[in-house]
């Protein structure tokens, strides 16, 4: 439906686009992604920064320098701090955070926002920062240019206590993750912050 507007080559560059963090600043692909996933993965990754895990487990295991213990595919697509050290986001605890997302192409599905222990992988504070059970992404409303506002740009607050966790960069993110339920496809992307 944007065809008409869009030259011929910027429409084959973002065919597969779905959706990204567009602010605050998220972790990109580098030299660091490349050290820990192999240049396979971030290859396709640079070539479509919005783009799902699926396919990368598979482009991992067949490049000579991918690191499974350093690189989690599932936890920001893989995608490493040292990347994005230069933009590490400083909160306070009770501090409402705006996030903005694109998307581009639609998949209804679930998506949550969590903070996330990058050693563990596992969640931090009391849940989900917030969730979306079902119909994120809707075709029906996307095509319609009805997505709901809070879909994309939604405040995010920063739990009073993190158990002591989060104080040193690299070791929290703030994971927006959403799975296209008929597509079958996840996408994950992630703020670097401390709370101080
Ligand atoms: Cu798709």
């Amino acid at each position: 439906m944007l065809s008409q507007l869009l030259p011929l080559a910027a429409l084959a560059a973002t065919a597969s686009a779905h959706g990204l963090i567009s602010s605050p600043t998220p972790r990109r692909p580098g030299d660091a992604s490349v050290a820990a996933c192999g240049r396979s993965v971030v290859n396709d990754i640079t070539r479509d920064q919005t783009s799902h895990v699926e396919g990368l487990p598979e482009l991992a295991a067949a490049d000579a320098g991918y690191r499974a213990d350093a690189c989690n595919l599932w936890l920001c697509r893989g995608l490493q701090f040292g990347d994005n050290a230069a933009n590490v986001q400083t909160y306070a605890p009770g501090q409402s955070v705006n996030v903005r997302v694109t998307l581009t192409i639609p998949h209804v599905g679930a998506a949550n926002v969590s903070i996330v222990d990058t050693r563990s992988d596992t969640l931090v504070g009391p849940a989900p920062l917030l969730v979306w059970p079902s119909g994120y992404a809707d075709e029906r409303q996307f095509y319609a240019r009805q997505t709901p506002a809070n879909q994309t740009n939604f405040n995010v607050t920063i739990p009073q206590d993190l158990g002591g966790k989060c104080a040193v960069p690299g070791e929290c993110v703030i994971q927006w993750w959403w799975y296209g339920t008929g597509a079958r496809q996840t996408y994950e992307s992630c703020i670097d912050f401390i709370v101080a």
